[in-house]
């Protein structure tokens, strides 16, 4: 199908990560017309611009990558359980052009604007060089963790070595060889940097703000034997991640903490850190994130395998956090990560005890005074789960814009939508996922891929979350960031790392089960209230139509 009068395509994607070329395969699939738009020259989303050294998946691969296509998972066959960044990046350009879609891409374009027309009911888009579309539906599948964040450390722009953040890391290869090597920040990013800098850097200086519990990713190659069960256990795979609430293949217990003697209790921490990744959280007891005490417990145990691990104790104790119990904060999987401080090139600052005054042409200095390198790298995060969306230029109806709209944080239908900003979609955005995310974010995707199809059938040329679900949605997710959530008020998921952002919860800790439990009952509705009326009116109050109380 083509595009209608005065738009020029259907569908208008910003973004070509995993969220991105799948909402495309979706759209293209549905008969639309339809474009992608990417900032980068190339595909991948995450996995195209943090490709600094020891980038890779913590989910497993098989798990990360794409269920829509049995010939795809069954001909791509990942060499590791925790696949690597340059690998990653290839099965996404492999998904493409497998599937034909890279000639839908326009690649080195910049969205600075997205001004919704109430005339003619489409999106005016504008980039960076010029480029303008007319869509009439936008999907904004721009990631929450697409806008790195550098601190505001004055002279930063003096350095006069290399300077790098992960999250934007150059193309070309960066030699660390007999260089000094400065890190800045410890979470997943630099916890996978330093260990692989470490043996070939001249030394490596790590500047610590806060601790974060490290656990081992227990990555390794995957066996011809374990190829053929993947292949075989297709469908059991697919069924079992579409259907658990983290999106993980990870079995969920059922035992609480308390449940088993001290000793009982050692022999299930001891199976559980031989788990991988993620297995550390969702297959611990089931108490663990959410009752302090059963946290403590394991949180302990923790700092017991650091201490075990690092021989200076000095070193191990700056090491564990003291904060925060286990998943307080996205806690980061690693490789080799404490054993790293036991080489003798490399050292740890503590930034509480010695804090960063500035960044000088030849180095850092401290409190303690200048240290001078090579290579400085800002391993320092994102701009999280909004950051991309209030950058984008989105006006909604009456000119407003959506960073205004959202000023004290994300007002969401389903991590989805949001009122006032019509046919505007932002599946992977805030609000919608808490765990493996492609997973989180493919159901988003088949929800508007849905609604768009029920649109076009039932004649709707505009789309709008009531406000009603929207006010139900983020209430709901606002009081589980309280009542279910780990994540304790200084983590990202809070926008507590950007200085001057609303403090609004970012995620969803209801939980993938609730977030197709709406999605069903909205289908089921035949999307009531969403379509308003031709002059604009609000469709019928949709909240209770669906039955939802508000
Ligand atoms: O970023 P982060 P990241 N002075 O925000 C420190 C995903 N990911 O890029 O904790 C000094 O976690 C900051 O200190 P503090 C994953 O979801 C996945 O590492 O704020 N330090 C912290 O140590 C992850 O959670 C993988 O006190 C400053 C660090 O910088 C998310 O991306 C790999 C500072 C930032 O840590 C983000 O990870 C990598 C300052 N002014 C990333 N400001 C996989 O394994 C900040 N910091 C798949």
């Amino acid at each position: 199908m083509s595009s209608d009068a005065g738009a020029d395509v259907d569908i208008l994607i910003v973004g070509a990560g995993v969220t991105g070329i799948y909402q495309l395969y979706l759209a293209r699939e549905a008969g639309y017309s339809v474009q992608l738009v990417e900032q980068g020259s190339g595909v991948g989303g995450t996995w195209y611009w943090n490709r600094y050294p020891g980038s890779r998946y913590d989910s497993e691969s098989y798990t990360y990558g794409y269920f829509f296509s049995e010939e795809l998972f069954k001909e791509w066959e990942w060499s590791e359980h925790f696949a690597g960044q340059p690998e990653n990046e290839r099965y996404f350009n492999r998904v493409v052009d497998k599937f034909d879609l890279r000639r839908l891409i326009r690649f080195n374009t910049t969205v600075t604007s997205a001004v919704w027309d109430e005339t003619s009911g489409t999106w005016r888009v504008t980039a960076q060089d010029g480029y303008t579309a007319r869509a009439r539906y936008l999907v904004a599948a721009t990631g929450v963790l697409s806008v790195p964040f550098y601190p505001n450390v004055p002279g930063r722009e003096s350095f006069r070595g290399e300077a790098y953040h992960t999250g934007l890391w150059p193309d070309a290869e960066v030699d660390f060889t007999g260089k000094r090597v400065a890190v800045i920040g410890t979470g997943s990013s630099g916890v996978q940097v330093i260990p692989i800098v470490a043996p070939v850097a001249s030394s490596v200086t790590v500047y610590q703000r806060t601790p974060n519990w490290v656990t081992p990713l227990h990555n390794r190659p995957i066996t011809p034997q374990e190829q053929a069960e993947l292949k075989a256990d297709f469908e059991k795979i697919r069924d079992t991640v579409g259907k658990s609430p983290s999106g993980f293949l990870h079995q969920h217990s059922d035992k609480s903490t308390f449940e088993d003697s001290p000793e009982e209790r050692q022999a299930f921490y001891e199976r559980v850190w031989q788990l991988g990744g993620f297995g550390k959280i969702i297959s611990n007891y089931r108490d663990m994130t959410l009752n302090p005490a059963a946290n403590a417990e394991w949180s302990r145990f923790v700092a017991g395998k650091i201490r075990a691990v690092v021989k200076d104790p000095a070193t191990a104790e700056k090491l564990i956090p003291k904060d925060h119990g286990y998943a307080g904060k996205r806690p980061p999987y690693g490789t080799g990560y404490f054993e790293a401080y036991n080489r003798p090139n490399v050292s740890l600052v503590d930034l509480n005890e010695t804090p960063i005054t500035a960044v000088t042409e030849t180095g850092i200095e401290t409190a303690a005074g200048l240290q001078e390198f090579d290579i400085i790298v800002w391993a320092t995060g994102f701009d999280f789960g909004t950051g991309a969306l209030r950058r984008l230029g989105v006006v909604g109806r009456d000119g407003l814009p959506l960073k205004d709209y959202w000023a004290d944080g994300p007002l969401t239908y389903l991590g989805i939508m949001t009122h006032g900003f019509p046919n505007f979609f932002f599946p992977g955005g805030p609000h919608g996922a808490a765990g493996n995310n492609p997973r989180y974010n493919g159901d988003q995707s088949d929800f508007v891929a849905e609604l768009l199809d029920f649109a076009r059938e039932h004649g709707h040329r505009v789309i709008e979350a009531p406000k009603a679900l929207e006010v139900e949605w983020t209430a709901m997710v606002n009081d589980a960031a309280i009542t279910m959530s780990p994540f304790n008020e200084q983590s990202y998921f809070f926008g507590a790392n950007i200085p001057g952002k609303a403090k609004a919860f970012l995620l969803n800790s209801l939980g993938r089960p609730k977030l197709l439990q709406m999605m069903e009952i909205a289908v089921k509705s035949d999307y009531a209230g969403f379509f308003p009326g031709p002059d604009g009116a609000p469709g019928p109050d949709g909240a209770e139509a669906q039955g939802i109380s508000k």
